[in-house]
């Protein structure tokens, strides 16, 4: 990692390592970290809105991914997304926003607090792992730059770079991917821009130097290396979607009772969980329901999922 980040905290100002290990007395994920302590530190504070599961280990986070940008199989990101360079780093903000511009990387990180948010992630193919990320809301985000009263969406792209990016001189996707939110989602406090895992800085793999975290959301919202932020009246393109409509809404919220047409959603495999664990239920809003059920009060989720 070449690139720092500049923060209000210093890391004197926090005991994040202190805390996360306290929290969880988890050989697993105290082996992780004491295995890393070379690698620059990011400052954050915990947050209520983690979950008290025990994470994954960094191995199983950052070995096992969907990033078709880099190749369709699990080892593939890891493995081919060596010469991504996330440094340096600008992200366009524009559409109905009162401040757009390119906000270079540092200039965002500059006017947020960075905290620990430990998240169930669920993938549309039925497995699952517990990731402790680090960022922001994305409200916090938003709030800066100012959201114009007709916005009613939030749109997103990844960049575009085939030269560092093997998957992307494929027609695997219709590049760039693409994803969106409705304004409701994107400012509730569970939606967060990532920049770090386990501490450090994001690997390339898993959405470097920035991407979206959508815990209640199937993980192909989660949309990686976000470049264009833009405000929206009417429903941004969302890649899946696009490509399989019939498979793949735009809201993608975890239902276990709304199957895909070609699997059941009523359970998944936890990704590293071993021979004992076998299958978990899946849990209405991947167990974020308090929070987020209000946003689709009325809504038939069958029809728009
Ligand atoms: N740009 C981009 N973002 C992406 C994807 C992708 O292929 N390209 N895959 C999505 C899918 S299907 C999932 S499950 C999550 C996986 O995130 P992880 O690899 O960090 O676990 O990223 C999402 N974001
Ligand atoms: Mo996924």
């Amino acid at each position: 990692m070449t690139y720092r980040f500049k923060t209000p905290l210093s890391w004197a100002d926090v005991t994040p390592k202190a805390a996360f290990l306290n929290r969880r007395q988890l050989m697993a994920g105290a082996a992780v970290l004491l295995a890393t302590p070379a690698l620059a530190r990011l400052s954050y504070t915990p947050s209520a809105y983690s979950t008290d599961e025990a994470p994954n280990t960094f191995e199983e986070i950052s070995g096992y991914n969907n990033f078709y940008e880099f190749g369709t199989a699990k080892e593939d990101p890891r493995n081919n997304s060596r010469a991504f360079k996330p440094d340096p780093w600008a992200v366009q903000i524009d559409g109905l926003v009162e401040r757009p511009g390119s906000y270079d990387l540092a200039d965002i990180l500059g006017g947020v607090a960075l905290e620990e948010r430990i998240y169930r992630l669920r993938c549309v193919e039925a497995w699952s792992m517990v990731v402790p990320w680090i960022g922001f809301q994305l409200s916090a985000l938003l709030d800066r730059v100012g959201v114009q009263p007709g916005a009613k969406y939030v749109a997103f792209e990844t960049v575009t770079r085939p030269e560092e990016m093997p998957g992307q001189r494929r027609a695997i996707l219709d590049w760039p991917y693409r994803e969106g939110l409705r304004i409701d989602e994107a400012m509730h406090p569970l939606t967060i821009l990532a920049t770090g895992l386990y501490g450090e800085a994001l690997p390339n793999q898993n959405g470097a130097p920035i991407r979206l975290v959508v815990p209640w959301k199937y993980g192909f919202k989660s949309i990686k290396s976000i470049v264009r932020i833009s405000l929206t009246e009417g429903e941004p393109p969302a890649t899946w979607k696009q490509m399989q409509g019939s498979e793949y809404g735009f809201y993608a919220n975890v239902n276990p009772e709304v199957d895909h047409p070609r699997w059941s959603q009523a359970s998944e495999r936890r990704v590293g969980a071993g021979l004992f664990a076998g299958r978990v239920p899946t849990q209405m809003f991947n167990g974020y329901a308090d929070e987020v059920a209000g946003l689709y009060a009325g809504m038939d989720l069958a029809k728009d999922y």
